[in-house]
């Protein structure tokens, strides 16, 4: 019941959006796609996994710029004393226990996108990202760069998918969990 210390969650998340930098100074290298022979992320050539909890695929036509930027946005908010551990170990164990990760597409219901909705069966996808709402020059500036949205909405809807879960089958005990809380 610890890795459901969704309170705790949310509050960092929130909180971590008023303390996200201009830029960030993280650095990543991208690397071949690890799972090429799935079928559902067979397009993807670019691959990052950030901190051992969180995946970027991108096809081959997102510029390098664009997918270092995913990852980096992602590593800033989940490690933002940049001792390159996340920094809320509920969030991590959250994260890595779905297998979360962010596909990036040149643009929405291309043939990537199609591949992918149609093979993958995981749980670790809430967001997508397309190239055109990815802007390195204006980090989560409303209208021009969508990385930060899609990366709460990302971690914020595999909690509550958990929540959920766990609803559906312990009721009682979430209840009273979050009696506790309030
Ligand atoms: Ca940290």
């Amino acid at each position: 019941m610890e890795r459901l210390n969704f309170k705790k969650i949310i509050v960092t998340i929130f909180c971590l959006t008023v303390l996200l930098h201009a830029q960030n100074e993280v650095c990543f290298e991208i690397e071949e796609n690890p799972n090429a022979g799935d079928p559902a992320f067979q397009c993807f050539s670019k691959y990052i996994n950030v901190l051992d909890c969180f995946e970027v695929y991108a096809q081959q036509n997102i510029s390098d710029e664009k997918v270092l930027h995913v990852a980096a946005v992602a590593a800033e908010l989940l490690d933002n004393d940049e001792d390159g551990v996340v920094d809320d170990e509920a969030l991590f164990n959250e994260l890595q226990f779905q297998q979360a990760l962010m596909p990036v597409f040149t643009y929405d219901g291309n043939s990537c996108m199609d591949e992918f909705e149609d093979h993958y069966n995981g749980d670790g996808v809430s967001a997508v990202l397309f190239r055109n709402e990815i802007d390195p020059a204006q980090p989560g500036h409303w209208g021009d760069d969508a990385t930060v949205k899609r990366f709460y909405t990302q971690s914020i809807m595999l909690v509550m998918y958990q929540f959920i879960q766990i609803y559906l089958i312990f009721p009682q005990t979430l209840q009273s969990c979050l009696m506790l809380w309030i």
